[in-house]
C-alpha cells in the first residue's frame, strides 16, 4: 500500500476534493449530504485541516462560518443550523433562539464538541500558501477562539481543571461504551427507553436549564470527563499559544500555563495504567478501554512512560494489533465491543489522523506511517464513508462523508 504510484494518489486527491466541493454549501461544508445537512463543530475543523493546503480562503470561512454560531458565553456551539430542516433534533428542539446567550438569526444546539478550532486555525496558518490570507484570517477568528478557551474553564464540574461533557453528542463518540455507566438510570430501564430516547431526554434537561454552566456543574446527572475532549483541549492550547506569538502578536503564557494545568489533571485524573473516562457524579473512572483513551497522546509533554505505555496498548491485539483495518474504536476483547456498531467498534477516518499525527509528535515515525498506510487503505478500498469494519474494512454508516474526505486531502499532501 506505501507503494501504490502516485497517479493512484492523485485520483484519490481529486475525488476528496470532488466530496467536499459537493458537500459546500457556499457558506460551510455539511458533514454527508442528506444525513446530516447542517454544519458541525468537530468535522469543520477537519475540513478546514483538510482544506489548508489547498484553499486558505474556503478552510478560513469554514472556521468563521462555525463561529458565527458561538454564544456569548463563549460556547461554539455543536450544530450550527443554517436552515431550518433536515435533522432531529433540530431548532426546534433545542431552541437556541430563547436563550439570552445564543446569536440572533442563526439556530444552534445548545451542546458543545471537542475543542479542535485553535489547532484546525494553526494548521491552516502554518500550511497556507498565502500566509497574509492566512494572517489575516487568524486576527479575525482570534476573540472567538479566545471566548471558546475561556469558556471551557466554566465547564469543571470535577473541579481539578477538566473540562466535562454533559452529554455524549459533546463527544464526538456519540454511542461509545464508556457513556453506558453514566447514561445508567433506572427510571430509564423500567420505562423501557433506548439510548436515544435518553439522548433526547439528557439534551431536553440541558435545555430545560438554559443550558447553564452553574447547572452543569452542580446538579445535571450526566459529567464526565473524557480523555479525547481534554486531549484536544489540551493540543488546542497549544495552538494558541504559538498563534499567540507567530501570528497574533499577544502573550502565549495563558495559554502554556493552561496546557501545563491540563496534562496534570488528565494524569492525575484519569490516567490508571491507560486514560479511562471519569464519571464526575458517581467519582469513579469507566472501566472501558475506548479509542478516547489515546487522546492524551496528542501531548507534546505527555511523560515518555505514560507515551510509551499507551503506544505498547495502542499496537498490543486489544487495538491495531488484531484488527486488519485499525484502529478500533473500541477495545477488541471489551465485552462492549461490537464490529458494525457507531463508536462501540468501527475503525473512523478521524481518530486513525489523530493518531497517526499524536505519533509523529512523539517521533514514533514507523507508527504514524502505519496509521497513515492503513488509513489510505481504508478509503481507497471503502470510499469515503463515515466508518469502517475493523475486521474487513467495510464501509458503514453514509457516504461521501466530508471528514473522511478532508483528512485523506491532508495525509495526501503531507
Ligand atoms: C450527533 C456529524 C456528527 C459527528 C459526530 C458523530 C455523529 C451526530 C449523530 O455525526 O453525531 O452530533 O447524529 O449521531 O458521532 O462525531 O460530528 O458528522
Amino acid at each position: 500500500m506505501d507503494g501504490r504510484p502516485a497517479v493512484d494518489d492523485a485520483a484519490l486527491g481529486r475525488a476528496a476534493l470532488a466530496v467536499l466541493d459537493a458537500n459546500w454549501t457556499g457558506v460551510s461544508t455539511v458533514p454527508a449530504p442528506g444525513i446530516y445537512p447542517h454544519q458541525w463543530s468537530l468535522d469543520s475543523a477537519f475540513v478546514a485541516i483538510g482544506l489548508a493546503r489547498h484553499d486558505t480562503a474556503r478552510a478560513g470561512q469554514e472556521l468563521l462560518s462555525l463561529l458565527s454560531g458561538q454564544w456569548r458565553t463563549g460556547m461554539v456551539p455543536h450544530i450550527v443550523f443554517h436552515h431550518p430542516n433536515g435533522y432531529f433534533p433540530g431548532p426546534s428542539m433545542w431552541r437556541s433562539e430563547d436563550v439570552p446567550e445564543a446569536p440572533r438569526g442563526t439556530p444552534t444546539s445548545g451542546l458543545t464538541q471537542p475543542p479542535l478550532h485553535a489547532y484546525a486555525a494553526w494548521w491552516v496558518w502554518r500550511h497556507a500558501a498565502d500566509r497574509d490570507l492566512a494572517t489575516r484570517f487568524v486576527r479575525r477568528a482570534w476573540p472567538s477562539l479566545v471566548a471558546q478557551h475561556a469558556y471551557l474553564e466554566t465547564r469543571d464540574a470535577g473541579g481539578a481543571g477538566l473540562a466535562a461533557i454533559v452529554h455524549p453528542w459533546e463527544s464526538g463518540m456519540d454511542d461509545s461504551p464508556a457513556w453506558d455507566a453514566p447514561l445508567a438510570d433506572p427510571e430509564a430501564d423500567r420505562r423501557g427507553d433506548g439510548y436515544h430516547d435518553r439522548y433526547f431526554r439528557l439534551a431536553v434537561r440541558c435545555r430545560e436549564h438554559g443550558y447553564a454552566a452553574s447547572y452543569y456543574r452542580d446538579e445535571h446527572p450526566f459529567a464526565v470527563e473524557d480523555p479525547l475532549f481534554n486531549g484536544v483541549w489540551l493540543l488546542s492550547c497549544d495552538a494558541m499559544a504559538r498563534l499567540a506569538s507567530e501570528a497574533v502578536g499577544a502573550d502565549p503564557a495563558p495559554f502554556q500555563e493552561a496546557a501545563a494545568r491540563i496534562r496534570a489533571a488528565l494524569l492525575d485524573r484519569l490516567w490508571d495504567g491507560a486514560f479511562y473516562a471519569r464519571d464526575v457524579r458517581a467519582g469513579r473512572l469507566v472501566p472501558v478501554c475506548t479509542i478516547g483513551g489515546f487522546g492524551p497522546l496528542l501531548d507534546p509533554g505527555l511523560p515518555r512512560h505514560v507515551v510509551e505505555t499507551l503506544t505498547a496498548l495502542l499496537e498490543s491485539t486489544r487495538f491495531m494489533g488484531a484488527a486488519g483495518y485499525p484502529v478500533p474504536s473500541c477495545d477488541i476483547r471489551a465485552p462492549e465491543f461490537e464490529r458494525g456498531q457507531y463508536w462501540r467498534g468501527p475503525s473512523w477516518i478521524s481518530t486513525n489522523w489523530l493518531l497517526a499525527r499524536a505519533a509523529a509528535v512523539h517521533g514514533l515515525d514507523r507508527l504514524s506511517e502505519l496509521l497513515v498506510a492503513s488509513t489510505l487503505r481504508l478509503v481507497r478500498q471503502g470510499g469515503f464513508r463515515e466508518c469502517f469494519d475493523p475486521f474487513d474494512g467495510t464501509g458503514h454508516g453514509c457516504r461521501d462523508f466530508s471528514w473522511s474526505a478532508a483528512l485523506t486531502l491532508d495525509l495526501l499532501g503531507r
